[in-house]
């Protein structure tokens, strides 16, 4: 019978390690989140495409868009928006001129609105794993 009970508390001590492990993992994660300045120097402006280059981007990690806030803006789009330079009526907008955005994971979409932007390449896609 103690035997048994033993057993039962090194079940419960093991979940307790694997809830300690992630916990853990959680925060380095957190950790790591790194903030990157869309189009670097240049701010957010026309053809962004090649920005995105060479880049390993992590959910989690923040995007800032720097403009003018008198001449651009920023909206998170699905892809058909980004492939199609659309952004659904209603879609929230960002315009203060220096926004901060955290990418979740997979594909983030994000576009210029203002008319023909987009189509300049006022638009990026990222990956974040
Ligand atoms: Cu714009």
């Amino acid at each position: 019978m103690a035997q048994g009970s033993g057993s039962a508390g090194g079940a419960t001590r093991a979940l307790g390690l694997g809830t300690l492990l992630c916990l853990l993992l959680l925060l380095a994660h957190t950790a790591d989140a790194a903030t990157y300045t869309v189009g670097d120097s240049g701010g957010w402006t026309f053809n962004m495409a090649s920005w995105t280059r060479g880049k390993r981007f992590r959910a989690g990690d923040v995007l800032v868009f720097r403009y003018s806030r008198s001449v651009h803006n920023v909206v998170p789009v699905s892809a058909a928006g980004y492939n199609g330079c659309s952004a659904p009526r209603g879609s929230r907008t960002y315009n203060s001129g220096n926004d901060r955005i955290t990418l979740a994971r997979g594909r983030n979409y994000f576009i210029c609105s203002i008319a023909g932007h987009c189509q300049s390449g006022m638009k990026i896609a990222v990956v974040a794993a």
